[in-house]
């Protein structure tokens, strides 16, 4: 295994995670290639590479996902390897073994690992082992009504179905009685023929209300595996993170360690090399059951960062480059508590869904121990094809406490005009008794969550604002800020529009 230098590299992905690894590509000195859909013309991706290429039209189909097309930009611009970022190519086995065989490297594991990671069954068998604890459950694909009826009543419902080449929570169904199993599978395997082209389904116990703990693993292409600790991921909304933290606030050492080495033999018995993912469920006595790995580098991979002080990205690349981990499991260890708020263009009071529009404001928090991963800057539009994650808030303190008090200062630094944004969940999340205390789990927001609780939040800061008068809030508006519409100064006073209105009428 020779060292192969890379000396340029081409993105295949857009936004925050684009900017994210070309940062690390110019601090390494290496020459960065963006590709760019006509909706992206003038994205601070496109903006920030050496140089661009326009690779068609704005939906992932006609530009991100074209991968054919993607090689043949970066053979011609003259690029050693392709980075593909988080979800579009990422995981697809085989645009990893098209770029290898055009002489190109991936910076990513082999076709060969993801394509073994990529379906659930042939995930778990492996686990299995290598003697990984595994939820209850079926080791093969669900042959016959009689082997599913045998199998969940061996280990007692409520059971989940889920689709083999699934992930992330699609094609999953619980069942709850032993009369509705035979409607429920065959409706799992149409769904999962459909979505996935494979019909393959295979049973577990249903674990109610588990933590969702994930952990990260870095792997070289001589043998080595280490885990960077945990990262805890139990507020989601249907399968989306919003929030995420590291390390979790409910392990022990003992538990931590013993999950680290679980991931680290995953990612050895699939022949892992760079940044992968293994997922863990845990229940309230801290069992832990093994799900899946993801073979990308992840959304929420800047809180590891943070606390174990490495740039993954800056690793992979060396990885990719045929070089050995620059640091063993011993080098490696936690500092101090970092969370992760996803700010999207949603609306948390309807139902998150996804709002569009012009950034008309758009000021980010600085200060100690705040970072901000984005690509936009005021005055920008968000697109529609795409994610609606607009950035990533990051924080870290010496503490989980000071980490939580540091993101509500941080939000309420954070200035977003003409979009609605998970910004005002994010407070309520940091501010909620629960999560205070670290009693969390993947339940969280369904059991906790009313639009309403934002609403009486915004109501509160105005009728507060109101009741002091309205002297501080003239003189702000007539002087230093220059607020000339109700919305601005809406936006200066940190309050919605109901709320607004609310306290028009109070003056
Ligand atoms: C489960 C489960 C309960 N029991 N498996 C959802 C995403 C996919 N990676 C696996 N998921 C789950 N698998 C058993 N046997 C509950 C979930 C689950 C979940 C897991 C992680 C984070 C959020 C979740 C939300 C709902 C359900």
């Amino acid at each position: 295994m020779e060292f192969r230098k890379i000396n340029k590299i081409l993105i295949a992905n857009r936004g925050e995670i684009a900017i994210r690894v070309m940062r690390t590509a110019k601090e390494m000195g290496i020459k960065t290639v963006a590709v760019y859909s006509t909706a992206d013309r003038t994205a601070l991706h496109t903006r920030y590479a050496d140089e661009a290429v326009c690779i068609g039209d704005p939906p992932s189909n006609q530009s991100y996902l074209l991968g054919d097309k993607i090689i043949a930009v970066a053979k011609e611009l003259g690029a050693d390897a392709i980075h593909p970022g988080y979800g579009f190519l990422s995981e697809n086995a085989d645009f990893s073994a098209a770029v290898e065989a055009a002489g190109l490297v991936f910076i990513g594991p082999s076709a060969e690992s993801i394509r073994q990671m990529g379906s659930k069954i042939a995930a778990k068998e492996t686990a299995k082992k290598h003697n990984i604890p595994l939820v209850p459950g079926t080791e093969k694909a669900i042959q016959s009504l009689e082997e599913a009826t045998s199998i969940a009543n061996a280990i007692g419902y409520p059971i989940l179905i889920k689709a083999s080449a699934g992930g992330g929570g699609k094609g999953m169904r619980v069942v709850n009685e032993a009369k509705d199993l035979q409607e429920q599978i065959e409706m799992a395997q149409s769904e999962a023929k459909s979505a996935f082209g494979d019909a393959s389904v295979f049973i577990e116990k249903y674990i109610a209300a588990p933590r969702h703990i994930e952990i990260q693993v870095m792997a070289d292409k001589h043998g080595n595996a280490v885990y960077l600790f945990e990262r805890e991921c139990s507020i989601q909304r249907r399968h989306q993170k919003l929030v995420e933290e590291a390390p979790s606030a409910c392990l022990t050492p003992a538990v931590r360690q013993a999950m680290g080495e679980c991931a680290v033999r995953v990612a050895l018995a699939c022949n892992y090399s760079g940044a992968g993912t293994v997922e863990f469920l845990v229940d309230e006595k801290l069992n832990f059951y093994f799900l899946e790995m993801n073979t990308r580098l992840q959304v929420e991979h800047p809180v590891t960062e943070i606390i174990v002080g490495k740039d993954l990205v800056a690793e992979q690349i060396k990885v990719a480059q045929n070089e050995k981990l620059s640091y063993s499991q011993l080098d490696l260890h936690m500092n101090g508590h970092a969370i992760e708020l996803r700010v999207c263009a949603e609306d948390p009071m309807n139902n998150f869904l996804p709002d569009i529009g012009t950034l008309t404001m758009y000021r980010k928090p600085q200060g100690t121990g705040v970072r901000v991963d984005d690509a936009y800057e005021e005055g920008m539009a968000i697109p529609i094809y795409y994610d609606p994650m607009i950035a990533k808030l990051i924080v870290h303190a010496p503490t989980r406490e000071m980490a939580m008090d540091r993101m509500i200062r941080a939000i309420d630094e954070y200035k977003v005009n003409g979009i609605q944004t998970t910004l005002a969940f994010g407070k309520w999340v940091m501010q909620h008794e629960a999560f205070r205390r670290g009693a969390i789990d993947t339940g969280f927001i369904g059991k906790y969550f009313k639009p309403e609780q934002l609403k009486v939040e915004d109501e509160g800061e105005a009728l507060v604002a109101a009741l002091l008068g309205g002297m501080s809030f003239e003189n702000n508006v007539n002087t230093s800020k220059s607020a000339s519409s109700n919305s601005e100064m809406r936006v200066e006073a940190g309050i919605g529009s109901a709320a607004w209105e609310k306290r028009k009428g109070l003056r």
